[in-house]
């Protein structure tokens, strides 16, 4: 489907990774505008006007309402073009989908996020995307690591008894665990472990997935 939508984006942001693999997934195209985070466009009055927690991404509606929040942003989108169903459809299913996408990012995402903002020297006095600025806490970055490790862990034991993340059918928890690897594989060299056969298998099946060059 073609819409209207506007969606504010940055292309090596993993949070928009997310949110683009979601849209080849459902086949929804929308025009995307990009905002160039290294020239610190987040903070222009324009972006802030639009997001004034300074953070891609952003979708826009046909009314100008504007949605931050990936998980906000994957709602809406599900709702609004039910066909190919990410989050579940029954009230059982969006239940589970919804608490697996948050284990994902809550414990993966946002882990292999603290750990790469308390250790890169260019976030220096940015350790938390936002409006605010916060000193980076370097102690922050063994503890991350370790997350990361166990978050490899748990999903593998996950993945050694359901075939995806929230169990027999594909979700937006797989896309939400899938780009937590590639985040923490590219940022932080944390690969998954090679003994871990589950997640490599589902890793593999999901690489082939045509929306996941997204
Ligand atoms: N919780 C937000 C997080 C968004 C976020 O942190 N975006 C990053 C890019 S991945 C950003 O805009 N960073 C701007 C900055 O670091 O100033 C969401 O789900 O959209």
């Amino acid at each position: 489907v073609t819409t209207d939508l506007k969606l504010h984006q940055s292309n090596g942001s993993p949070n928009l990774r997310r949110v683009r693999i979601f849209l080849a997934e459902k086949g929804v195209a929308l025009t995307q505008t990009p905002v160039d985070l290294g020239a610190k466009e987040q903070f222009s009055d324009a972006y802030v006007a639009i997001n004034p927690r300074r953070v891609v991404p952003t979708l826009v509606l046909e009314d100008g309402t504007a949605i931050g929040e990936v998980p906000a942003i994957m709602r809406y989108l599900d709702e609004a073009f039910p066909e190919t169903p990410l989050l579940g459809s029954s009230p059982k299913e969006k239940a589970v989908v919804q608490m697996w996408e948050r284990r994902m990012e809550l414990e993966g995402f946002a882990a292999v996020m603290e750990t790469v903002r308390n250790r890169v020297a260019g976030l220096k006095d940015r350790a938390i995307a936002g409006p605010h600025d916060y000193a980076q806490i370097p102690a922050l970055v063994d503890r991350g690591l370790e997350r990361v490790r166990d978050f490899y862990a748990d999903l593998e034991a996950r993945l050694a008894e359901q075939a995806f993340v929230a169990g027999p059918a594909f979700s937006a928890a797989d896309i939400t665990a899938f780009v937590t690897i590639a985040f923490a594989t590219g940022a932080l060299q944390l690969d998954i472990p090679e003994a871990n056969a589950a997640t490599r298998r589902w890793h593999d099946a999901l690489a082939a997935r045509e929306s996941f060059s997204a």
